[in-house]
């Protein structure tokens, strides 16, 4: 049956690197343990209201002293690689100066922990965690939080440089841009236009800064350079929509992929924002400095929204957080576009399910950049349950991956050059503004004893890599 199957299905070239991701803040816990200084999630998580519950990263998963467990359930697991991020605020508490030995040691034990399980190394520079200080001196709206970002990436190339196999500055940075200081959905949980569009020029030139850093200080020859982003994907509803999704793409994916991969800002980006700002916190220079040459493109992608123009009349909608993106979060000529609620079937987190748009994404961005691609992230939440007999049974989740890996392997079959999968998340953790109420783990994660339990979807995954082809 296998041998058959693999035949006749859908096989992925040996090449093609399988594997899961998760991020510092979201696993890690043990948050004032060997000098890790406050990061935004610290102190954002604790501000009344903003997290459900209430819920903090201060034990989360208890990785940090779990790690060689973890690596063995990686291992267990039979992932080609891992992509994890690295928590800045342990490298240098306050953003700054020299590299906290003690935070070094505990990626140089995953690193090592990884290779020696064959598993490659990815590794983020920045996943949401920016140290309490720098945000203390305006974060990201703040030029110099770049130019720290650059000394930061310098520590980490000097320290794991001769190991790590692909780099990423950033993990979606419209994120950091637009749910943290447009929405105020993630920390540092500002609303302000103008500290909105700062904030994506600052992460953009801390991308090309912390590219150039590594470059000098990375010795591994094969390595691979990257950023993450998280491509905006809208559905029209009316004759109205094309232009709706113009806005979409021009703030919310040319305004990171123009400078970062074609030296500059969209002139409709700079006409759309033209009423709030003048850009002219982009200095002589910057652009150059963004535009780095960059070997992969890391894709992370969920759902989709289904947008129009508003009408001026009556309230307009803004879904928000269902599966429709924030209409709080656009500023400039976005704020007169309307997102409506999509159809679904949905994830627990109200997000809708549109592998055929994930596919003509791909096929998209790969024959508009010509750059590899890597799904850096991709999965769903769900709300699983343990039966009687401890298992996990999550077919939501298999289909929801099958219908997706599908997705990717019919991309490629149009032409487009995808590198691998990083499956989200490794294990369930700290959803950010939804703490530990959602679910996106293949394994299982029992809060009150931190014990880890592979769902049906792990084991699925493990045949699926074992076989390169998804299971029947
Ligand atoms: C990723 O973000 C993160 O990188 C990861 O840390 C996280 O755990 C994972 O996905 C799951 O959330 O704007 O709320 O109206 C995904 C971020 C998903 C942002 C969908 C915007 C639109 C819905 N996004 N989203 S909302």
């Amino acid at each position: 049956m296998s041998d058959d199957y693999r035949q006749h299905g859908l096989t992925f070239p040996s090449s093609f690197l399988f594997g899961s991701a998760t991020a510092s803040y979201q696993i890690e816990g043990a948050a004032s343990e060997d000098g890790r200084g406050p990061s935004i999630w610290d102190t954002f998580s604790r501000k009344p209201g903003a997290v459900l519950h209430g819920h903090t990263g201060d034990v989360a998963c208890d990785h940090y002293h779990r790690l060689d467990d973890d690596l063995d359930l990686m291992q267990s697991l039979g992932l080609e690689a891992y992509r994890f991020s690295i928590a800045w605020p342990r490298i240098q508490a306050d953003g700054t100066g020299p590299a906290n030995p003690k935070g070094v040691a505990f990626y140089n034990r995953l690193v090592d922990g990884l290779l020696a399980r064959g598993i490659k190394p990815i590794a983020t520079l920045y996943h949401w965690d920016l140290p309490q200080a720098l945000e203390d001196q305006g974060g990201w709206t703040a030029r110099d939080t770049a130019l720290r970002f650059g000394d930061y990436a310098h520590h980490m190339g000097e320290a794991l440089g001769d190991r790590v196999a692909v780099w990423t500055t950033l993990n979606e940075p419209w994120c950091s841009a637009y749910l943290g200081y447009g929405a105020g959905v993630h920390a540092p949980g500002v609303t302000d236009r103008l500290a909105t569009l700062r904030a994506v020029h600052h992460l953009n030139l801390a991308h090309g800064l912390g590219i150039q850093a590594l470059r000098a200080s990375v010795t591994r020859p094969d390595v691979q350079y990257s950023a993450t982003l998280n491509p905006q994907v809208a559905r029209g509803v009316d004759d109205t929509a094309d232009e709706a999704i113009r806005r979409i793409d021009a703030l919310g994916n040319r305004a990171f992929t123009g400078p970062m991969l074609r030296g500059e800002y969209p002139a409709d980006l700079l006409a759309d924002t033209a009423a709030i700002t003048d850009w002219s916190f982009v200095l002589p220079g910057d652009l150059e400095q963004i535009h780095q040459p960059l070997d992969v493109l890391g894709v992370n992608y969920y759902s989709t929204m289904r947008v129009r123009l508003w009408d001026g009349v009556g309230e307009r909608q803004s879904a928000d957080g269902h599966g429709a993106s924030r209409g709080t979060a656009w500023p400039g000529a976005a704020e007169e576009i309307e997102f409506l609620p999509t159809d679904g079937p949905y994830t627990d987190m109200g997000w809708n399910i549109d592998p055929a748009a994930f596919e003509d994404l791909l096929v998209g961005l790969s024959s508009e950049y010509g750059l590899p691609l890597m799904i850096t992230e991709n999965g769903a939440a769900f709300p699983d349950e343990a039966d009687e007999d401890g298992r996990v049974r999550d077919a939501d989740r298999i289909d929801y991956l099958r219908q997706h890996f599908t997705a990717v392997h019919r991309a490629m079959g149009r032409g487009a050059d995808i590198v691998g999968y990083q499956v989200w998340s490794l294990m369930d953790n700290y959803e950010w503004a939804y703490g530990y109420t959602k679910r996106f783990g293949i394994v299982r994660v029992n809060y009150e004893t931190l014990e880890r339990t592979p769902k049906d979807s792990a084991h699925w995954y493990a045949q699926l890599i074992r076989e390169r082809a998804i299971p029947a």
